[in-house]
């Protein structure tokens, strides 16, 4: 909306707002993208439909503006093509995985494995979100991080001279509201 443009236009010419960073969500169909992006947007749940046409949606996280694409399923081949175009202009990664869907953690696996090895992300910092943590099937931080072949960033084991971006995970209820809030505060911090 014009009215929310023109505020944040004002705001960031007064110096009140940090940050302005671009967000390219990505993840499996299913893993709950657009749900978390419209909770941040509108501070409520909705049901929403797979994502079938790019959108651009903002909103703001403690003194930080975010501008996120959500393209949809990043499985798809179409999408593979259209998230390059993205990399040269985005600061940040969000990467949504469903924690409670193992059966489908090797293809995740896979594009999170590609995003890695893409040289124009070197410095890209990347919040992997392990989504659904409310369902009963859903595996630990440490599981995660095992089956999506990452490094555990926390402890600083990566090799020194890998010069992989930032990855950090974080375990959430996008649902129940909880977990993706410190996951979206590491992103602040490193956009
Ligand atoms: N149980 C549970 N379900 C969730 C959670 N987050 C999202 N969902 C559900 O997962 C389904 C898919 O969510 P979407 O937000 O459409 O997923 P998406 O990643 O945008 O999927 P695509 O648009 O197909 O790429 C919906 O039925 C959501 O209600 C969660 O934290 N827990
Ligand atoms: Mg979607």
């Amino acid at each position: 909306m014009w009215i929310t443009k023109w505020l944040w236009d004002v705001f960031e010419s007064l110096g009140l707002w940090k940050k302005h960073a671009k967000l390219l969500m990505m993840g499996l169909d299913n893993a709950g993208k657009t749900t978390l992006l419209h909770l941040l947007m509108n501070d409520r749940i909705e049901v929403v439909q797979p994502t079938l046409y790019p959108s651009t949606e903002e909103f703001t996280f403690e003194n930080c503006k975010f501008t996120a694409y959500d393209l949809g399923s990043s499985n798809s081949f179409r999408n593979r093509r259209l998230w390059k175009d993205y990399f040269p202009v985005i600061s940040g990664i969000v990467f949504i995985v469903d924690a409670a869907d193992p059966e489908r953690f090797e293809e995740g696996k896979e594009e999170i494995q590609a995003l890695l090895r893409a040289d124009t992300l070197s410095s890209t910092p990347i919040l992997v979100l392990g989504n659904k943590t409310d369902l009963p099937m859903a595996v630990s931080k440490d599981e995660l991080r095992h089956e999506l072949g990452l490094h555990d960033t926390t402890n600083d084991i990566a090799p020194i001279e890998s010069v992989q971006p930032p990855v950090e995970v974080f375990m959430c209820s996008v649902v129940c509201r909880q977990g993706y809030q410190e996951g979206l505060q590491w992103l602040s911090q490193h956009v």
